[in-house]
């Protein structure tokens, strides 16, 4: 239908980012910001208290013994170099929830109650359970952004996925078998291209991936401390060593994604 010439036509300019409009936005926000501000800090600069607990090849990881209420909250910060693939690779299959159930070992049953964006997804999670304690689920908002690198010279581009615990009026915490855990995770990947001989293009033997894991989950309800440290010091780099081989093997044959 033609617009009669005098008539005011609202226009609004595109969103500078998909999720802008959305409710949780303000809160995806602050939370990436200070999270991003975290995991780029080395672990000399981020306080002390930090203790080695894994280390395999060029992966290592460390955690802060925390309690809250005599629940264990130990923060977590893993840093791993991986050969052959990007940051923009790592983040595109840790966010994507097509890909979860390839790398994500305890997982039960994962629901994208919604897209709020390209770039954003609300999870719903349900994990297995350990005997004696009771099972655990999750609910979280996850964001993945691609950021400037305007403040270090260790690689020209960060990839970024935050996870973060929300509610949701559909499904309150611990309203049926499950005790609710709450959870910031941060994945933080910077690729580093070695520059290849004048002319060759760039292949998967010139480029590394700097990637840095921090996570501080709240496990909701007590589990003794002895027992949720020794499922720490399994689980974590049992994710994160199967998560980037998952990657590698994902990309081994396809063109680079950077
Ligand atoms: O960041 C990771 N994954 C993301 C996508 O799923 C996302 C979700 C993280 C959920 C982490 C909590 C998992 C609770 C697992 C319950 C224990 C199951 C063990 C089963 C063993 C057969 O950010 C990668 C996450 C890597 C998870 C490492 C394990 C962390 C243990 C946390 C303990 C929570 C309390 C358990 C109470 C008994």
């Amino acid at each position: 239908e033609r617009i009669k010439s005098g008539t005011v036509v609202p226009v609004t300019p595109p969103p500078t980012c998909p999720s802008i409009s959305h409710r949780l936005w303000p809160e995806i926000e602050k939370v990436v910001h200070q999270q991003v501000a975290w995991a780029r800090l080395g672990l000399g600069d981020s306080g002390t208290g930090w203790q080695l607990f894994a280390e395999d090849g060029e992966m290592r990881m460390y955690r802060r013994e925390e309690e809250v209420d005599g629940m264990v909250v130990d923060p977590l910060k893993a840093v791993h170099i991986v050969k052959g693939i990007t940051g923009h690779e790592v983040c595109h299959y840790f966010f994507s929830p097509q890909y979860r159930y390839d790398w994500e070992t305890t997982l039960e049953q994962m629901t994208v109650l919604e897209t709020i964006a390209d770039d954003t997804c609300l999870f719903l999670q349900t994990h297995k359970r350990i005997w004696p304690a009771s099972q655990r689920d999750v609910i979280f908002w996850s964001h993945i952004r691609h950021l400037p690198n305007d403040q270090d010279r260790d690689g020209p581009d960060i990839w970024t996925v935050v996870n973060h615990s929300t509610e949701h009026k559909d499904y309150p915490a611990n309203s049926g078998k499950c005790v609710r855990i709450f959870l910031t995770v941060c994945l933080l990947c910077q690729t580093r291209v070695n520059p290849p001989k004048e002319g060759t293009p760039i292949t998967r033997d010139d480029i590394s991936c700097k990637i840095t894991y921090c996570s501080v989950v709240n496990p909701g309800g007590w589990a003794p401390a002895s027992v949720l440290r020794a499922l720490y010091k399994r689980e974590y780099p049992k994710f994160l060593k199967r998560f980037t081989s998952y990657v590698t093997n994902q990309t081994k044959d396809k063109p680079i994604m950077f």
